[in-house]
């Protein structure tokens, strides 16, 4: 074999990973991941997306120019048979300032758009923003809309093209709010009130989490955000805002209301006129939402009979009691749950 065939077996090897890589970054891109950084889908994501790529120019340039100037000089002044000795060299006034100038430009090129969008999203809301209060809780999302007297759990619900100020609370440890097509982590810290606002661009429904180490169910803190047209938006702020749906008391669902009060989870859940309690998600609402327990299981009966019998085997360390109960109690209180649309 000659020298350049032994050569050029990696050669090939590295420019089909490299085809690889660029098919799966094209891929990527293609493709709208809901939970992907890359997708922005408000002003804030696209504000942070700008940032983003004018810092990547920079350090592919960087990249490369660095890189290359090592590849030349190693290929060129290589020792060889018989080379003479390198001349001994001592300093290089005119080299030392363009390496001192040049990484003092490139650091300005990317701090001062760095430090403008910092301003820019950091910034006060705008007048006339949709004020929401987010309220971390082990290991669930609770919105508050003051304006329209409106709580729910897991599902924040948005008009399109319009400006939402969130307020962020905890009600316990610190938990950091994260909708990755929005922007940007938030994190919420006890006795403070932090800030985040957008304005999202496009109708659709996507998936955020809890981003800061919380407790053992963490990774089961989930939350969903619809951006609804204003209409859908209208529609769903008007039929949050009926009182809950009174079941007929010969009905399963009426059974399970009496059972609501009798065993006890009254304590801790609001049901608007029925309930205050403050422990667990307001469930006034509860049927019409399409997730539960912090969007770790779809709303189905299935799901939230299984959730009544054993909350922490559904959500590990789950802080709703086990109340032990029967499957004719866990039937009627489903029903019931359920009716609450
Ligand atoms: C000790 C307080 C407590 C009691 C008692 C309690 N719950 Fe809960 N409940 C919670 C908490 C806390 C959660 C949220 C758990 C999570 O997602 O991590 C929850 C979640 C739920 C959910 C899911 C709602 C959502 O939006 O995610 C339903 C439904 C529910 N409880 C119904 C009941 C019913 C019915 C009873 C009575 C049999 C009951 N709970 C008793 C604290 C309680
Ligand atoms: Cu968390």
């Amino acid at each position: 074999m000659t020298p350049s065939r032994r050569r050029s077996k990696p050669l090939r090897l590295a420019a089909g990973l490299l085809v690889l890589g660029a098919l799966a970054l094209a891929g990527c891109a293609l493709k709208d991941y809901p939970q992907s950084t890359l997708t922005p889908h408000s002003d804030l994501a696209w504000a942070i997306q700008h940032l983003l790529e004018q810092l990547t120019f920079w350090v592919v340039l960087i990249f490369v120019l660095v890189e290359g100037m090592l590849i030349v000089t190693v290929m060129r002044f290589r020792s060889r048979p018989g080379s003479p000795e390198p001349k001994h060299v001592h300093g290089n006034t005119a080299l030392e300032v363009a390496w001192t100038i040049a990484p003092a430009l490139i650091l300005t090129f990317v701090a001062v758009p760095t430090v403008l969008t910092i301003f820019k999203t950091q910034a006060k809301a705008p007048a006339g923003s949709l004020e929401v209060k987010v309220v971390g809780h082990q290991w669930w999302w609770e919105f508050q809309y003051p304006g329209q007297k409106i709580v729910t759990g897991s599902e924040l619900h948005v008009p399109v093209g319009r400006t939402v100020a969130l307020s962020l609370e905890t009600a316990d440890v610190i938990h950091s709010f994260w909708l990755p097509i929005v922007g940007g982590k938030r994190d919420v810290v006890p006795s403070r009130t932090n800030h985040i606002w957008f304005t999202a661009d496009s109708v659709g429904v996507f998936p955020g989490t809890c981003a800061e180490f919380c407790g053992i169910s963490h990774a089961n803190m989930h939350m969903k955000l619809f951006v609804d047209t204003q209409k859908d938006f209208d529609a769903w702020v008007a039929a949050q805002q009926q009182p809950p749906i009174e079941p007929d008391s010969t009905s399963l669902a009426g059974k399970g209301k009496a059972m609501f009060l009798e065993v006890g989870c009254a304590a801790c859940h609001t049901i608007s006129g029925l309930s205050p309690g403050i422990i667990g998600p307001n469930l006034t609402h509860v049927g019409s939402r399409t997730s539960i327990a912090g969007s770790t299981y779809p709303n189905h009966p299935e799901y939230v009979s299984q959730w009544l019998a054993n909350p922490q085997a559904r959500k590990p360390g789950a802080l709703m009691t086990n109340l032990g109960l029967k499957p004719d109690q866990i039937a009627a209180l489903t029903a019931y749950v359920e009716s609450l649309k």
